[in-house]
């Protein structure tokens, strides 16, 4: 089984999806042989990143360190996929600079804000209308779309459909 490395960098608003994706892909890429890990916003910073606030240098350092991790896991042979907000374009940019080139796919997990809110999982939009988050991205926080990703997500789709269109797509990139 074997296959390239590379760096699946999943981005977009909170409660847009790319975690959801994430996994769902990590399971799919497993099953086809693929060596995988995930480094998901959520866990990180309760680890390697408990240290970092959401303030903008805070999240270009948080940025920083997953990218630098990720790309260890690319040298040790895995398919990384990272999912966090990354709202400022130069941090990702940064990533891709130091990533061979077509080891890092940026996906674009573009869900319209209305429907993160809507859906709103961990309750933390409703916290944000109650004050009680300052900083929040997309809302008091600014989320710098990306202009070129390298997989453009339709967030009004299902999950499913989103995956039908992924996997294909990943597995072109993992295998070519
Ligand atoms: C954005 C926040 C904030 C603020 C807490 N802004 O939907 P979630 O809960 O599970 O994912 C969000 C996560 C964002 O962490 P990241 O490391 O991905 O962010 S960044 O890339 O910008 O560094 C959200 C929760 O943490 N969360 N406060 N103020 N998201």
């Amino acid at each position: 089984h074997q296959h390239r490395s590379m760096i699946l960098w999943f981005t977009g608003l909170s409660g847009s999806g790319k975690s959801t994706l994430a996994s769902i892909l990590e399971e799919k890429l497993y099953c086809r042989g693929v060596s995988t890990y995930s480094l998901d916003g959520d866990n990180i910073r309760h680890g390697l990143c408990k240290d970092l606030s959401f303030n903008s240098n805070d999240r270009s350092e948080n940025i920083r360190r997953v990218g630098e991790v990720a790309r260890l896991m690319v040298d040790a042979g895995l398919v990384v996929l990272v999912a966090l907000i990354s709202p400022y374009r130069i941090d990702r940019q940064i990533i891709r600079d130091m990533c061979i080139k077509d080891s890092f796919l940026e996906i674009f997990v573009d869900t319209p804000m209305l429907i993160c809110k809507q859906r709103d999982p961990k309750g933390l939009y409703h916290q944000v209308d109650c004050k009680k988050i300052k900083n929040f991205t997309g809302i008091d926080s600014i989320y710098e779309r990306p202009k070129q990703p390298d997989i453009y997500l339709d967030g009004r789709k299902t999950i499913s459909e989103l995956m039908n269109q992924l996997l294909d797509l990943v597995l072109v990139k993992i295998f070519k």
